[in-house]
């Protein structure tokens, strides 16, 4: 039922628990969106502040200015929504010349511990289904997911109507 790509089937993670997710997470793949802005090296840091709000703070390589390779450093606030794995996410860079939203922000599953599913959904086509998505997996190690946590991703990425639209997303050391 969540294969039919409609947005609005799109299951979350239950129960989603934001204390546990807290802490430094390496995206490993990425789908993108129109208009690319991450490229790699891309590692989000979430915090929970005292009035147990979720905020984040993200590092990642960027193009600006057509040829211009810069580490961009990004702020995130997270307002939540009736769903717990739903949130949206107001977001902005440190320079005026860092792109600045308000975008969906979907945790589709997480052990909390190893791996993460993320989606955003821009733009929902008159037939229910996505017409401007991004979407990054997350790992809590560097080096990329566990193998037994790759059967689990490829499933979500089914899921999302996204198999074979990701990217491995590289950590050179360059932010
Ligand atoms: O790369 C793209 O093209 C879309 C990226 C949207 C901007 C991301 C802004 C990050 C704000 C602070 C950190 C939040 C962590 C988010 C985790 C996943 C989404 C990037």
């Amino acid at each position: 039922w969540a294969q039919d790509c409609q947005v609005a089937n799109i299951q979350t993670m239950p129960d989603f628990d934001k204390s546990r997710y807290a802490g430094t997470w390496y995206a490993v793949g990425k789908k993108d969106p129109e208009g690319i802005f991450l490229i790699d090296n891309i590692v989000a840091q979430f915090t929970i502040d005292e009035d147990g709000k979720m905020t984040a703070k993200a590092v990642g390589k960027v193009n600006i200015f057509n040829n211009w390779e810069l580490c961009a450093e990004m702020f995130g606030t997270f307002e939540e929504t009736p769903e717990s794995g739903k949130f949206r996410m107001k977001y902005w860079g440190i320079s005026s010349y860092l792109q600045s939203g308000n975008d969906d922000h979907w945790v589709i599953d997480t052990d909390y511990d190893n791996y993460a599913v993320h989606y955003s959904c821009r733009l929902v086509d008159a037939d229910g289904t996505c017409l401007d998505s991004y979407s990054l997996i997350f790992s809590r190690h560097p080096g990329g997911l566990r193998p037994e946590d790759q059967p689990i991703v490829t499933q979500k990425k089914m899921d999302l109507c996204l198999l074979g639209k990701y990217r491995r997303v590289e950590h050179t050391g360059f932010c």
